[in-house]
């Protein structure tokens, strides 16, 4: 089979599902994660899931790619904790201290990569370079582990610097708490014309602010992303940095993404989105001009910001087939909540279909598709300075499918982290992937 046609435009690298998904309800303020706390989670068809989102996407034109999973367990951080003798001793120290604690070293949460990283495009920023940002995710301790990794990993694939500018993370300090791309969005004409990049946080980061939420505490800061924009050498005239609605985080969106999606120049958005959403609206249009903003919104009397956590409607993903005309990939959820349903099968003009995809165990822990793909828009000439290996093609679909089936286990129970042999199948499946993928040396076992 033809490898896909190296071409400019956006490529979706979707994190491979890793062998020890499990469910710890780590992450507070993710309704999801909270609710299946120590469910028996089914990694291997998590990973297949994931691989068919990726091979549909594919299909259908997309340019699609991949990054790899961490490594999990992570004994080295167990290590900085002072734990020590042979590894399954540390695991058992690990779980007596907390079973959290060992969770934490055992999540597969890099597989969300919409929070892996920042990336602005070299058409947005004022060197023409690409330009990444690993984030800190420092509100959780299992996904603050993420960071090092997505950043040697993201320096690999793409390696040349006549292109691309790796940052290191913010600061992992409270103040510059920064969960990705998940809370970035980007408007524009084309995907490779200059666009306005909209940064959403929760809460200001110094005085412990908390952005006037109730329930759950806000993850990223207005500091982080004004941060981020400024060593991404952005235009001040073509970046927004708004707040998100506290109302809305207290319902369970713990992130921008389950409330608001954006693609080239559609916004598609919940009324409750911004806390003034009204006037950020008018800020992007004016921004944006003399593009023309296009507005799919949605209001609270045709869906409840419950019903929007329960079905993860925003976090579908955007597909342009044609001129102002998209294709809606939503998670399952969306067709068994009667409203979202409704208000879907009611679509017309901009959003023309909408695809229905399984990713039920990813959804379970609270990441629908858009939460499993990290977007980088590329030229045609930077994009062939990408790591090829990593780059989706029929061939390595069958042989990552192979893969998962060879060495992924069919289901996890919180108790199975005690056991040691979990360990030595992840490092061998991960050693085997990078064979398949021509990645060498990224792993700290390795
Ligand atoms: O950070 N869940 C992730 C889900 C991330 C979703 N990403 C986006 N919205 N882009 C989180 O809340 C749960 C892990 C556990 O409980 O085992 C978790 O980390």
């Amino acid at each position: 089979m033809k490898k896909n046609k190296l071409v400019g435009g956006e490529y979706n690298f979707d994190g491979l599902v890793g062998p020890t998904h499990n469910y710890a309800g780590l992450a507070i303020g993710n309704k999801a994660s909270m609710k299946n706390k120590s469910q028996i989670s089914h990694p291997q068809k998590a990973a297949l899931e994931g691989l068919e989102k990726m091979k549909f996407l594919m299909e259908k034109g997309f340019k699609q790619a991949i990054l790899p999973p961490h490594e999990r367990p992570d004994l080295n951080f167990l290590k900085k904790l002072g734990f020590s003798g042979s590894a399954e001793m540390m695991l058992k120290s690990a779980w007596k201290l907390s079973p959290a604690l060992l969770s934490a070293c055992y999540s597969a949460s890099g597989m969300w990569t919409a929070n892996s990283a920042v990336v602005s495009p070299s058409a947005d920023t004022q060197d023409r370079k690409v330009h990444f940002t690993p984030a800190n995710l420092q509100s959780y301790l299992h996904r603050s582990l993420e960071s090092a990794q997505t950043s040697r990993i993201l320096k690999y694939i793409f390696s040349d610097s006549r292109y691309f500018v790796h940052h290191p993370p913010l600061p992992a300090h409270p103040v510059f708490s920064d969960e990705g791309a998940a809370n970035h969005n980007r408007l524009c004409s084309t995907y490779l014309s200059p666009g306005v990049e909209i940064f959403v946080y929760g809460r200001q980061g110094f005085f412990s602010n908390n952005g006037k939420t109730k329930i759950f505490y806000p993850r990223q800061t207005k500091e982080a992303s004004e941060m981020i924009a400024f060593h991404h050498k952005l235009l001040p005239e073509k970046t927004i940095v708004v707040q998100q609605n506290p109302e809305a985080i207290d319902a369970g969106v713990f992130h921008n993404d389950v409330i608001c999606s954006t693609d080239q120049n559609l916004i598609f958005y919940h009324e409750k989105a911004f806390l003034d959403t009204e006037s950020i609206l008018q800020e992007i249009e004016q921004k944006i001009s003399p593009t023309p903003l296009l507005k799919v919104s949605v209001q609270t009397q045709d869906i409840s910001l419950n019903e929007v956590v329960s079905s993860y409607l925003f976090n579908s993903q955007l597909l342009p087939i044609s001129k102002n005309k998209w294709i809606l990939l939503s998670p399952k959820e969306c067709q068994t909540t009667p409203s979202v349903r409704d208000y879907l099968y009611s679509l017309k003009d901009l959003i023309q279909k909408v695809c229905f995809i399984p990713v039920r165990q990813s959804m379970w822990n609270g990441g629908g598709p858009a939460c499993l793909r990290l977007r980088v828009v590329l030229t045609e000439e930077e994009a062939r300075a990408v790591h090829p290996g990593v780059l989706l093609h029929h061939k390595l679909y069958k042989k990552l499918k192979n893969w998962i089936q060879k060495h992924y286990r069919d289901r996890l129970a919180p108790e199975d982290l005690l056991d040691p042999l979990l360990i030595t199948e992840s490092q061998n499946a991960l050693d085997e992937l990078s064979g398949i993928l021509q990645i060498k040396n990224i792993y700290p076992f390795q």
